[in-house]
């Protein structure tokens, strides 16, 4: 299939309808980032959830491989206007992390926390009901370091800046708090369908 640079107005009907207004199609995986891709080793990589600064579990690599482990096939959308279809992600959904902790979402908003200091809000619902995963491979393989491995947050129907690469927790907040991109004028939810790239979309 060769769908390279194809805007909406270029594609066949059954594939225009996956693409967002303003958006094209790549073939290839173009890596964004606000630095260069931390080294994350495995053996001191840790998954932590919490409410506020409260711990409420934490997970080292050999324990959240353990995890139940599912593959979602997802499309996902850059704000930057790239748009890749059928990507396909294995991992642990959001909702097996929360029961594996005994806990149900305390609060309606979560910040996502990464190593390399960046961080992004989603409202928890957005994470939960199978729509978001922690993603530990890729097409089959370990998640590559420059897409965020060892393990990255993926929420498909939201702007891709919101799927946080180089994922170190998940904090339970009370209020929607901005996270990096959010504090420099992105939209604070990211909905691709509603083009909302810039916090007054
Ligand atoms: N930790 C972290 N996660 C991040 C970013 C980042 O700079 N740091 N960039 C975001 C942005 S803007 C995009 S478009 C996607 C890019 O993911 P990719 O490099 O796998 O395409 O990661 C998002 N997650
Ligand atoms: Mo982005």
């Amino acid at each position: 299939m060769v769908t390279r640079g194809f805007t909406r107005q270029q594609l066949p009907t059954e594939l225009a309808r996956r693409v967002p207004p303003g958006q094209h199609l790549v073939d290839d995986f173009p890596v964004l980032a606000i630095g260069a891709a931390p080294n994350i080793a495995t053996a001191g990589w840790t998954f932590e959830l919490k409410l506020g600064s409260r711990p409420l579990k934490k997970w080292s690599w050999a324990e959240f491989n353990a995890l139940p482990q599912t593959t979602l096939t997802r499309d996902i959308h850059c704000v930057t206007s790239w748009s890749k279809l059928d990507t396909r992600w294995e991992g642990v959904l959001v909702d097996d992390i929360l029961a594996a902790a005994g806990v149900e979402a305390p609060t309606a908003f979560v910040l996502a926390n990464s190593y390399d200091d960046y961080s992004t809000n989603v409202p928890a619902v957005d994470l939960l009901g199978g729509k978001a995963l922690v993603a530990l491979r890729y097409d089959g393989e370990p998640l590559h370091r420059d897409h965020g491995g060892p393990a990255r947050l993926l929420v498909p129907h939201l702007y891709f800046w919101k799927s946080a690469k180089w994922l170190k927790g998940l904090t339970f907040t009370q209020r929607d708090e901005a996270g990096f991109w959010e504090l420099r004028g992105y939209h604070l939810y990211g909905d691709p369908w509603r083009e909302q790239r810039f916090s007054d979309d």
